[in-house]
C-alpha cells in the first residue's frame, strides 16, 4: 500500500468521530456536510473492487435521489450496471465508521486480504472508476473527494459530470460490455431512440408519443430534454436544475406519489384526462397520473406500472401461437398496493414474489424469471430479460406478419428498458409504448383495478434500529410484542393492512397502513403508530 500517499489524501478529509454512517437501502445518504470523508472512502473501496474484479469499470453515483436538496449520498455501481454486492456493505460501513489513520490501514488490509486483492504489479492495474453527480449543491465537492479515493490508491478515473443515476449505470455497464451500447451519454441516448422508433414504426403510429414531465427540477429534467426525436413530444415542467435548492420542493414523484397529489406547476390548471408524469431527484422513479372529468387526481403508480408492462407483455406473447415457453413473474415489496396483487394473481394470473424494500433486492429475484417484472410502488423499477427469453425469441419461427410485429417487438423491449437498473427516462416510454401499441387511454390503463385508499407516515423514533422484520419486512420480530399489538388493531378494519420499518434511507420508521377507504385506512395508520411511539 502506497502508505504516504494514503495518509496526504486520508488528512485531507478528516472523519468527526462523532458521526456514524452505514451503508443502507441506497448506499450512504444523510446531510451532505457530513460526508466529504465517507465519499473518499467510497473511493477508494471502488477502487478496490475495481482491482480485484480485475481492473473493471466501477461506477460512483453521488446523490440523495428525492431527498431534500441540503442531503446527498453516495453509492457503488457493479460493472454489469448493479448494485454492490450485500456482503462489501458491512466493508463498505466498517471503512467509513473508522476515525484514526492506523485503523483506516488496518481496515484496508483486512478488506485486500479477505477479498484477496492483488494490489501488486502483476495485477490488471490500479483500478478503474467512473463517477457522476445529480444536480446538488454539495455534488462537485463530494465528487472530488471520492476522486481522491481512486488517487490515493493511484487507479484511474472518469468524472462524468451531471448524470441521472441509470444513465451512471448504463455507462458503467456500456464500459464493461461492448454490446451493451456505446459508452457514452450520446450512446444512451441514440439507443433509446433509435428503439422507440422502431417499435412505432412496426405498429404503423404516425402519432408523436406526448407527455408532460415534472422533472423535480433535477437532473431528469435536464437530460429528458436531450432526446430529440420527431416521435416525441416531452414538454419538461419543473426544470429549475439550476437552482438546486428548488430540487423535489413540492415536486417530483416522491412528493406526488407520498401527498397522492398534483405536483406544482400542475396543480392550479390540470387538463382532464391528459397524461403527466413525474421523475424523482436522480431520475431513476417515475409515477404517472391524470386527473378525470372532475378534476380528481388519479395515479398510477409504480404497481401500475408493472401491471401495464406484464399484461403488455403477456399479451404480446399470447400471440404467438408457437412454442414459446417463457416465465413471466412480477416481484413486489410490502408497500405493493393490495389490490394490485389481487389482480395481477387473479386476473393477469402471473405469480407474485415478496422481497425486502430496496431495488437490490426486487432485482435479485425478477432474475429469476424470463420476464421479471419489479415495481416498488414508488416507481422504482424495470423488467428483466433473461438469455432465454432472448434466445428463443431470436429463433422464433413467425407464423404471419402480425406475428413478426409481436416477435420484434419482444425482441426491441430488451432495448428499450433500462436493464441495469429502474429509470424514468426509459420506463416513461415503455409505458407510452405499451399504451400507444395497445390503444389504451389513461383511464383504460387505471380501470385495470381500483387501488385500496392507503396511508403512508413516518415517525421519529430513539433508535430505529430496534425495528427488526422477517417476511419480506411485513412482520415485526422486535420490539417483542409489537406485531401483536399491531395484528389485534389490523383485524378491526375491513381489507385492512399495516406494518412497520426501519427506513433504509432516512431516520425514522414507517408506518404504512391500507383499508376499504380513505378514513379507516388514516385511523389504522394513527392507531398502529400510536403503539410505536
Ligand atoms: P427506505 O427509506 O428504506 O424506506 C426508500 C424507499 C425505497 C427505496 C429507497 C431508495 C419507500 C417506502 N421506501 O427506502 O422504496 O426507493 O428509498 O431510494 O418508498
Ligand atoms: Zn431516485
Amino acid at each position: 500500500l502506497p502508505i504516504e500517499q494514503l495518509k496526504t489524501y486520508f488528512n485531507k478529509h478528516p472523519k468527526d468521530p462523532s458521526n456514524k454512517y452505514a451503508y443502507g437501502t441506497a448506499g450512504f445518504r444523510m446531510n451532505a456536510t457530513k460526508l466529504d470523508s465517507v465519499a473518499f472512502r467510497v473511493g477508494l473501496l471502488a477502487t478496490l473492487r475495481s482491482i480485484k474484479l480485475q481492473n473493471q469499470t466501477i461506477g460512483v453515483m453521488i446523490t440523495a435521489s428525492h431527498n431534500p436538496p441540503e442531503d446527498n449520498g453516495v453509492k457503488i455501481v457493479e460493472p454489469m450496471g448493479e448494485m454492490l454486492p450485500q456482503a462489501w456493505e458491512p466493508l463498505a460501513t466498517k471503512l467509513a465508521n473508522v476515525d484514526s489513520f492506523d485503523e483506516f490501514i488496518e481496515t484496508l488490509k483486512e478488506i485486500i486480504k479477505s477479498e484477496k486483492i492483488d494490489l501488486s504489479d502483476n495485477a490488471k492495474g490500479n483500478g478503474n472508476v467512473i463517477l457522476a453527480r445529480d444536480t446538488r449543491e454539495s455534488g462537485p465537492a463530494l465528487l472530488s473527494a471520492a476522486v481522491d479515493g481512486v488517487l490515493a490508491l493511484g487507479g484511474s478515473y472518469k468524472d462524468e459530470g451531471e448524470l441521472t443515476t441509470p444513465q451512471l449505470h448504463y455507462l458503467t455497464r456500456s464500459s464493461n460490455d461492448k454490446s451493451f451500447g456505446q459508452a457514452t451519454e450520446t450512446g444512451y441516448y441514440t439507443k433509446l431512440v433509435k428503439t422507440i422508433e422502431e417499435i412505432l414504426k412496426i405498429w404503423s403510429i404516425e402519432k408523436p408519443l406526448q407527455i408532460t414531465v415534472d422533472g423535480a427540477n433535477g437532473v431528469g429534467a435536464e437530460k429528458l430534454e436531450n432526446i430529440k426525436s420527431s416521435m416525441i413530444q416531452a414538454t419538461v415542467i419543473n426544470d429549475q436544475c439550476d437552482k438546486p435548492h428548488m430540487l423535489n420542493v413540492d415536486c417530483g414523484a416522491d412528493y406526488v406519489k407520498t401527498n397522492q397529489k398534483l405536483p406544482a406547476g400542475i396543480s392550479t390548471n390540470p387538463v382532464p384526462l391528459k397524461l403527466y408524469s413525474s421523475f424523482d431527484g436522480d431520475a431513476d422513479r417515475v409515477v404517472l397520473y391524470y386527473v378525470d372529468q372532475d378534476l380528481k387526481f388519479k395515479l398510477l403508480d409504480g404497481d401500475k406500472i408493472a401491471t401495464l408492462l406484464a399484461g403488455f407483455i403477456s399479451g404480446l406473447l399470447n400471440q404467438l401461437k408457437g412454442d414459446v415457453d417463457l416465465k413471466l413473474g412480477i416481484v413486489q415489496t410490502a408497500y405493493a398496493n393490495g389490490s394490485s396483487t389481487k389482480f395481477i394473481e387473479s386476473t393477469l394470473n402471473v405469480p407474485v414474489a415478496f422481497t425486502s424494500t430496496g431495488v437490490k433486492h426486487l432485482h435479485h429475484k425478477a432474475q429469476e424469471y424470463d420476464i421479471g417484472v419489479y415495481f416498488e410502488a414508488n416507481g422504482h423499477g424495470t423488467v428483466l430479460f433473461s438469455t432465454n427469453y432472448i434466445t428463443k425469441l431470436t429463433n422464433y419461427k413467425p407464423l404471419n406478419s402480425e406475428e413478426t410485429k409481436v416477435q420484434k417487438t419482444l425482441l426491441l423491449l430488451v432495448d428499450l428498458i433500462n436493464q441495469t437498473v429502474g429509470d424514468s427516462i426509459s420506463d416513461l416510454f415503455a409505458v407510452l409504448i405499451a399504451l400507444a401499441v395497445s390503444k389504451k387511454t389513461p383511464t383504460d390503463w387505471d380501470s385495470q383495478y381500483l387501488d385500496l385508499p392507503n396511508k403512508l407516515t413516518k415517525l421519529i423514533v430513539n433508535d430505529r434500529f430496534a425495528f427488526k422484520t422477517t417476511n419480506a419486512e411485513r412482520q415485526l420480530l422486535e420490539p417483542v410484542g409489537l406485531q401483536e399489538k399491531i395484528d389485534e388493531t389490523v383485524a378491526k378494519f375491513k381489507n385492512g393492512r399495516s406494518f412497520v420499518r426501519a427506513s433504509g434511507t432516512e431516520n425514522a420508521v414507517r408506518v404504512y397502513a391500507e383499508a376499504d377507504t380513505k378514513e379507516n385506512c388514516e385511523l389504522l395508520n394513527s392507531e398502529v403508530s400510536e403503539w410505536v411511539k
